[in-house]
C-alpha cells in the first residue's frame, strides 16, 4: 500500500499504477500514476498538464489505445479513461511494458470520513454509482449535521446506498419454457444462456449483468420448474432454489394464465405471441417492453436514492454504518464518532477492510 507521504519523500519512488475505481463495462475509471509517467505512452504524458486536459494515448507500437482526460495531481498524474475491460487491459500492459507496478493508492489528504468513502471506489461498479460516491465524499459537513441529529433517518437512507457496492441480484422464475433464458440474454445484451423450445433447457444457474444508465444489476437465470417433475433435475432445482433464496428480487414469468400469486414480481412473457396478456408484460421481440422493466428495476432499487438531495446520499463505509448504529442505540456517543470520522486526518484504510461477501 502506498501512502502520501510515500509519494511526497521518495523522488527516485518506483513507478507505480493504481485503479481508483472499478472495472465496469461502458463506465469511465480513474487511473493514478505514480510519481510520472516516464516513458510511457509515447511519452504523451511528460508534461502533465495542470489543468484537466485532453489527450491520446498510444502504445509503444503507436496504436492508439484511449482518448483521456490528464491531469497532473499531488504525487503523480490523474487519468479519467474508457471504463471497458478491453481498455483498462491495453493501458496496463502498456504501464506493464514500460516497468510500472501495479498497487493500491491510498487516497491523500482527505479526513477520514472522504477517505472511508473514496476507499468503497474500487468495490462499486458502474458509472452512475461512482459518481453518487464521489459526491458522497464530499458531505462531511452533512455527516457532522446528522451526528448532531437523530441518526435513524440517515440508517434508513444509506440501507439503499448498499446496492451501490453490493449490485441488488433479480432471480428470474418460472416454468420451462417462459422465456426466462431469452430474458437474461436480452437485458444483458449478450448470448449468455442457451435458449430452446426443448423444455428444461438451462440446468444451471447463469449470472448475467446489467449495466443501465450507469446502475449495476446482477441478474440470474435458473433450470425453468416441471409441474409435479422430480427426477434428473432434482439438484438443479435445489440450486436454484437456494439462489432464489439470496436474491433480493423474484421477477417470476408466465405465459398465458396467471399461476398462483407470485411472492416477488410477476411478468407475461412472451407477450407479442399472446396480443391482450395481462400487464406487466415482457416480450424479447419488442425493445420498449424490455427498456420498461429495465427503468421498473432501477427505480426499485436505486430511484429513492436518487431522488434525496444530494447532501443526503451517503454510500456509508460499512464500518460507518455500523458505528451508526451503535450510536442510534445509545452505545456510542456522538462526540466519540465526530472524533473518529472527522478529525482525526490519519487514514482508516489499513484498519477497515471491506470484508468480501458482506453487505454494508
Ligand atoms: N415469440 C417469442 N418467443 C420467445 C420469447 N422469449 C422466448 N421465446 C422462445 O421461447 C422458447 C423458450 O425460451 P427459453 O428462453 O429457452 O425459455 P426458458 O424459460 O429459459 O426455458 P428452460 O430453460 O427450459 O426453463 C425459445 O424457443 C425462445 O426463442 C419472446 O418474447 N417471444
Ligand atoms: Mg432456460
Amino acid at each position: 500500500m502506498l501512502t502520501h507521504n510515500d509519494l511526497q519523500d521518495s523522488p527516485q519512488a518506483e513507478r507505480r499504477f493504481a485503479w481508483l475505481s472499478a472495472p465496469g463495462v461502458a463506465a469511465l475509471s480513474l487511473l493514478f500514476l505514480h510519481p510520472d509517467a516516464g516513458a510511457a505512452f509515447r511519452g504523451a504524458l511528460a508534461k502533465p498538464p495542470r489543468k484537466p486536459r485532453h489527450l491520446w494515448l498510444t502504445n509503444d507500437s503507436g496504436n492508439p489505445i484511449d482518448e483521456v482526460m490528464a491531469c497532473r495531481e499531488r504525487g503523480g498524474i490523474l487519468l479519467t479513461c474508457h471504463g471497458g475491460p478491453a481498455v483498462r487491459r491495453a493501458l496496463e500492459a502498456e504501464l506493464l511494458r514500460a516497468g510500472f507496478r501495479q498497487t493500491q493508492l491510498e487516497p491523500f489528504g482527505q479526513t477520514t470520513f472522504e477517505a472511508a468513502t473514496l476507499g468503497l471506489l474500487p468495490r462499486v461498479q458502474g458509472a452512475g454509482v461512482v459518481a453518487l460516491v464521489l459526491e458522497a465524499a464530499a458531505q462531511a459537513e452533512a455527516l457532522a449535521r446528522a451526528l448532531a441529529g437523530p441518526v435513524a433517518e440517515l440508517l434508513a437512507e444509506s440501507a439503499a446506498a448498499r446496492f451501490l457496492i453490493d449490485p441488488p441480484r433479480v432471480q428470474l422464475w418460472g416454468p420451462v419454457n417462459a422465456g426466462k433464458s431469452s430474458l437474461l440474454n436480452a437485458l444483458c445484451g449478450r448470448d449468455l444462456a442457451a435458449v430452446g423450445q426443448e423444455p428444461g433447457l438451462t440446468r444451471d444457474v447463469i449470472e448475467g449483468r446489467l449495466e443501465y444508465d450507469g446502475f449495476v444489476i446482477r441478474l440470474f437465470d435458473a433450470p425453468g420448474i416441471w409441474a409435479g417433475h422430480v427426477g434428473l433435475d432434482v439438484q438443479a432445482q435445489q440450486l436454484a432454489q437456494t439462489w432464489r433464496r439470496q436474491a433480493d428480487l423474484t421477477i417470476e414469468l408466465t405465459v398465458g394464465a396467471s399461476p398462483h400469486p407470485a411472492e416477488g414480481w410477476l411478468l407475461h412473457s412472451r407477450a407479442d405471441e399472446h396480443p391482450g396478456c395481462p400487464e406487466p408484460s415482457v416480450s424479447t421481440r419488442r425493445p420498449e417492453t424490455l427498456r420498461a422493466l429495465k427503468d421498473r428495476l432501477l427505480e426499485h432499487f436505486f430511484g429513492p436514492l436518487r431522488r434525496l438531495p444530494p447532501e443526503r446520499r451517503f454510500a456509508l463505509h460499512p464500518a460507518l454504518r455500523a458505528d451508526l448504529s451503535r450510536l442510534a442505540k445509545g452505545e456510542a456517543s456522538a462526540d466519540e464518532l465526530r472524533a473518529k470520522w472527522l478529525e482525526s486526518r490519519r487514514s482508516p484504510f489499513q484498519t477497515l477492510p471491506l470484508p468480501d461477501g458482506t453487505r454494508p
